[in-house]
């Protein structure tokens, strides 16, 4: 009786499938990847990336259920590329996943590359560039799966994709190069020159009385994190990162970096008003505020596009003042459980620190991301048996090798002053555990030292834990993730400030690598990508194809300073230089004058901790 129902299910369920289907379809897109020019912030024209002549960049859209094809040509002459699906799991399909050097090859100018996946999730994603910092240039936009089956559908009447962002006036090739530098031992990101609404700025979004809209919001940017608020509205959020939540009322929000948040906005009875939507950049994370940076901007809910379009009346002084809701608080629609205790926990802590060079780079456990010579998936799939080995993945990816459905569990502790929006490719986690939470308390473990996370002092995890694929570590403090093990493939976990990332906070994860050597193949144009760029496509870390335990010759991070030299030692050499040349230079045009120079507060903080 009970296998004859099951029977009965299994059938129903397949023709189901079946149905669904049937109405999947392929979209398509060829790319055409050139420099062309743009002024989104009405201050200064300059070169960006392009596709097919276009920027903004298309926003790419298709309904769950559908493969997506993309054949992208990097006709940027100057420059290699790839692109990353943020948050697409590409479950059995890791070599679509797009970082350079985790993944793939970097895409050489001049050559192609087909990104080819199913995409069977829901929700709001975006898609970038991942070779080294490429996306800041303007390679990042919105990536929207529609489902006809969202608990939501009903519940608004039209939705809006909005994204923000930082916005740089030069080339990030221009500025890197100063950025990981002995003359920048503070290791002070490069300041962005505008923060855009939607690619733009002044922008009007129209809205009718007693309705409610969607607005899928997604901070595309590189580095700053933003406030969003709507004058007088409050909201609903029901989307996190892909992940639907039970509806949640809030009225102000953080964005980081990567993050993505759907919420619902009804509006107002009456129409003879338009709203400021504003958005503020957390000014925490810029060492030095330039008076010309414009941190908060006005953007409008139209109720009448004839009524007054008023700036903003800003609530709060500083930007940390404003307290947005929480997000370990929301719980997820589907209910998912709390998964049990780990079968393997990862612990790592954040810190920047000088190398002996005298350049600021930035570590998880005294180890600094440097790519190996092999993308690691490729090691992955050349190595047979050897796989399961993390060392064939060199000592400086950072690699982890994680069993075929182990409940992983990551402690990611923060000796650092600064926020990190950390993010996961492959996965959503569980955030099980953050301290201190958003909140007037955000920046309470800046008065001491760095508070780890202490698994036998924790507070009750949640029953059904907020999951996303993108989540804050707050300054001095720590988070704690669980995930299941459940998509083999090579997955990098990483800061997503892509100037931290450049200084190496990232780490690999090799998820059962037999089932990857089983479920993934690669397509000839991909190591085609390789050999064009004169790269190997087999073999360790140190691209030796012979003895995978051999690391000879492997990339390295820049060695440690000799020991009794410290960063802070390096930091007074460097401002001494400056202050003395710039004494100089200031004896010689006034004669004299005194000559004040700003340290970074935010580092010296920062070397205090590092001794623990
Ligand atoms: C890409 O666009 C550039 C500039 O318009 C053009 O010169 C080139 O032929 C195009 N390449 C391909 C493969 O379409
Ligand atoms: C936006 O509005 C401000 C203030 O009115 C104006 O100075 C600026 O030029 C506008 N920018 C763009 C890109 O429209
Ligand atoms: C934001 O920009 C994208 C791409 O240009 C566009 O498709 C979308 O409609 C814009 N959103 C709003 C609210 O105007
Ligand atoms: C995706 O959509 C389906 C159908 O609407 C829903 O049941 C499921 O919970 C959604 N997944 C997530 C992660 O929210
Ligand atoms: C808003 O911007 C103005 C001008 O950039 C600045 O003086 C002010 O401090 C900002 N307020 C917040 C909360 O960021
Ligand atoms: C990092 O290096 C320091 C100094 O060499 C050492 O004391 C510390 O234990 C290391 N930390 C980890 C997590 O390996
Ligand atoms: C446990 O954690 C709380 C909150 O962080 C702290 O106040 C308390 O002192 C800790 N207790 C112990 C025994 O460490
Ligand atoms: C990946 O697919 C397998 C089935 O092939 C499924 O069991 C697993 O849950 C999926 N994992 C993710 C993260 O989508
Ligand atoms: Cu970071």
């Amino acid at each position: 009786m009970a296998s004859s129902v099951r029977g009965l299910l299994l059938c129903l369920s397949a023709v189901f499938f079946c149905l669904q289907c049937c109405q999947a379809k392929t979209v398509q897109f060829d790319w055409n990847v050139t420099w062309v020019t743009a002024n989104p912030d009405g201050l200064y024209d300059r070169k960006v990336v392009g596709i097919n002549g276009q920027w903004p960049l298309p926003v790419v859209e298709v309904n769950k259920g559908d493969r997506l094809v993309v054949n992208m040509y990097n006709g940027l002459g100057d420059k290699s590329a790839s692109i990353h699906w943020h948050g697409m799991f590409q479950n059995g399909t890791n070599n679509m996943d797009g970082p350079s050097m985790v993944t793939q090859c970097p895409i050489v100018p001049g050559s192609s590359f087909t990104y080819d996946f199913t995409v069977n999730q829901n929700g709001t994603y975006w898609y970038h560039c991942h070779t080294n910092y490429c996306y800041p240039d303007g390679y990042r936009q919105a990536l929207i799966v529609h489902d006809t089956e969202a608990y939501f559908n009903d519940m608004y009447d039209e939705e809006f994709t909005v994204t923000m962002s930082d916005w740089y006036h030069e080339l990030i090739e221009d500025i890197g190069p100063s950025f990981i530098n002995l003359a920048n031992p503070t290791g002070a990101e490069p300041l962005p020159n505008a923060f855009l609404f939607n690619d733009t700025l002044n922008t009007s979004i129209s809205v009718q009385p007693d309705k409610t809209y969607m607005f899928r919001l997604i901070n595309i940017g590189a580095f700053v994190g933003q406030y969003f608020y709507i004058e007088d509205h409050s909201f609903r959020i029901v989307e996190i990162d892909g992940v639907y939540v039970e509806p949640q009322e809030a009225d102000i929000l953080y964005i980081a970096v990567a993050q993505r948040y759907s919420i619902l906005v009804t509006t107002k009875s009456t129409a003879n008003k338009n709203f400021p939507i504003v958005t503020v950049a957390d000014s925490a994370l810029l060492d030095t505020i330039p008076s010309n940076l414009q941190l908060n901007n006005t953007n409008w809910l139209e109720y009448d596009a004839s009524a007054a379009h008023p700036q903003a009346v800003m609530k709060v002084a500083v930007a940390t003042e404003l307290n947005p809701f929480d997000d370990v608080n929301l719980v997820p629609w589907d209910h998912e459980p709390l998964l049990p205790d780990p079968d393997l926990t990862i612990d790592v802590t954040v810190i920047m620190q000088d190398l002996g060079n005298g350049a600021s780079y930035a570590f998880l456990n005294n180890i600094s991301y440097t790519k190996p010579k092999v993308p690691t998936l490729y090691s992955v799939l050349s190595s047979g048996d050897l796989s399961t080995n993390s060392e064939i993945y060199g000592e400086f990816t950072h690699p982890y090798v994680l069993g075929h459905n182990q409940v992983v569990e990551i402690i990611l502790n923060n000796g650092d002053t600064g926020t990190h929006p950390f993010h996961l490719h492959g996965h959503n986690f569980q955030v099980i555990e953050r301290a201190p939470p958003y909140g007037p308390n955000f920046y309470s473990y800046l008065n001491g030292d760095p508070v780890p996370y202490n698994p036998s002092n924790h507070t009750a995890f949640p029953k059904y834990p907020a999951r996303r694929d993108t989540l804050v570590l707050p300054p001095q403090g720590h988070f704690v993730i669980r995930f299941v093990a459940d998509n083999p493939g090579v997955w990098f976990f990483h800061c997503h400030i892509d100037w931290h990332l450049s200084q190496g906070l990232a780490m690999t994860l090799i998820e059962a690598p037999q089932q990857i050597q089983e479920r993934v193949s690669i397509a000839e144009d991909q190591y085609a990508a390789c050999r064009a760029g004169g790269m190997q496509h087999e073999g360790n870390a140190a691209g030796n194809t012979e003895d995978f335990l051999d690391l000879q010759g492997q990339n390295k991070q820049v060695k440690w300073l000799p020991a009794g030299f410290t960063d802070r030692g390096i930091i007074a050499l460097v401002f001494s230089c400056v202050a003395a040349f710039c004494g100089m230079a200031f004896i010689t045009v006034y004669g004299m004058t005194g000559l004040e120079t700003k340290k970074s507060k935010k580092r010296e903080a920062g070397e205090d901790s590092n001794s623990n």
